[in-house]
């Protein structure tokens, strides 16, 4: 997602395995299945780190460990129906060190004491300087965040300004633009947060956004190669485990899953390491800069280790717009249209584009122990 989509052209009204010797006395390593190892991935290797105590509030250990990254089924993964998704190719090993990491995406209540406390203005809240968005009509460069809407009957799924809009006032207090409000969502997560957001809520509360690698360990639980955050079937015994989309994308959102929409946290069971939300609900920024051929790049040199993203930007979609990672996917995802809840999936965004969907949670390095 771009803002300069709809700050450069709507019309406003109405639109806009391997096992290393030193691991040996390591937890015992959680086995990829047939189908997987055939795909490229190998064992998941825990280290063996105690969680550092005190537990600090909302956030949960991962041990890190080796683990293999990625996406390798396309079948499942077709996005407007011919996406295999390359970018989350190849399988590659990575290790991580262990980390804290919230259990929950960021609620509206936890983004309120960050606002109280500093008098904080996101990106949403402030206008658009005309500089960044050359060419734009000036009655468009006001303050305001990218907002889905449900059209009236099915439109063609190749063009998402058909459900997206760029809607003046809308903001994490005023998630549909103004009149709406937040009241008694204070357990839903926070929303219209552009990159810049989530790194000043992260300082405030001394932790920092996960790195892509950290995210994709953590979401997936200890296990190796499964597709969901949970297992290998999407609806075990035809129960869901995720708020995502169900009905006719984008038109008919007809919550099987129990939710119309965005839903509050945890409302779901947590994954193996206890982290809800993982998969849907909404979109999760991660720290690194987004690169479709960046697991090429890693795959190529072994095991990386602590791999923080490319050093640049690509996004071939959009040349020129440097995008950073989303991981999770959203109330929005759907086999109809876009899978991105399975675990090893990738999307992108433009660090300033905050949109309704989007969200994050922090993470919090063993190093600094609690407080
Ligand atoms: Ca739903
Ligand atoms: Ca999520
Ligand atoms: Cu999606």
């Amino acid at each position: 997602m771009n803002i300069r989509v709809f700050l450069s052209s709507l019309p406003l009204a109405g639109a806009l395995a391997v096992f290393a010797t030193e691991n040996m006395d390591r937890t015992p390593p959680k086995l990829a299945t047939a189908s997987a190892r055939a795909a490229g991935f190998a064992a998941t290797i825990e280290s063996k780190s105690d969680a550092p105590m005190p537990v600090p509030e909302g956030m949960v250990w991962i041990p890190g460990g080796e683990f293999s990254m990625g996406n390798a089924d396309p079948t499942r993964s077709l996005c407007g129906g011919k996406d295999p998704m390359p970018d989350a190719r190849p399988i590659h090993r990575v290790a991580v060190d262990g980390f804290w990491i919230d259990s929950t995406e960021v609620t509206n209540a936890q983004f309120a004491l960050f606002v109280k406390a500093t008098a904080y203005i996101t990106v949403a809240e402030r206008k658009p300087r005309a500089e960044d968005f050359p060419g734009a009509p000036a009655e468009l460069l006001v303050p305001g965040s990218i907002v889905f809407t449900a059209p009236e009957g099915p439109v063609p799924l190749d063009d998402f300004t058909k459900w997206w809009r760029y809607q003046p006032g809308a903001d994490w207090r005023h998630p549909a633009g103004p009149g709406s409000s937040i009241e008694g969502k204070e357990k839903y997560p926070v929303v219209h947060v552009a990159f810049e957001d989530t790194e000043a809520y992260a300082k405030w509360a001394g932790k920092r956004l996960p790195t892509e690698a950290e995210w994709e360990f953590a979401a997936r639980g200890g296990a190796a190669g499964e597709s969901y955050p949970w297992g290998d079937e999407l609806q075990p015994g035809d129960k869901w485990l995720a708020n995502i989309f169900e009905g006719k994308f984008p038109h008919k959102d007809s919550g099987a899953d129990g939710f119309i929409g965005i839903a509050p946290v945890a409302q779901f069971s947590p994954n193996a390491y206890g982290l809800h939300d993982v998969a849907g609900n909404v979109w999760e920024w991660c720290s690194d800069w987004y690169r479709p051929d960046y697991y090429a790049q890693l795959a190529r040199s072994g095991v990386a280790n602590n791999p923080k993203g490319p050093n640049d930007s690509l996004d071939p979609a959009e040349p020129g717009v440097n995008k950073r990672v989303h991981r999770g996917g959203s109330f929005l995802c759907t086999e109809q249209y876009c899978t991105r809840y399975m675990v090893g999936s990738r999307d992108k965004g433009e660090p300033g584009t905050s949109s309704s969907h989007l969200g994050f949670r922090c993470v919090k390095a063993a190093a600094l122990k609690a407080e």
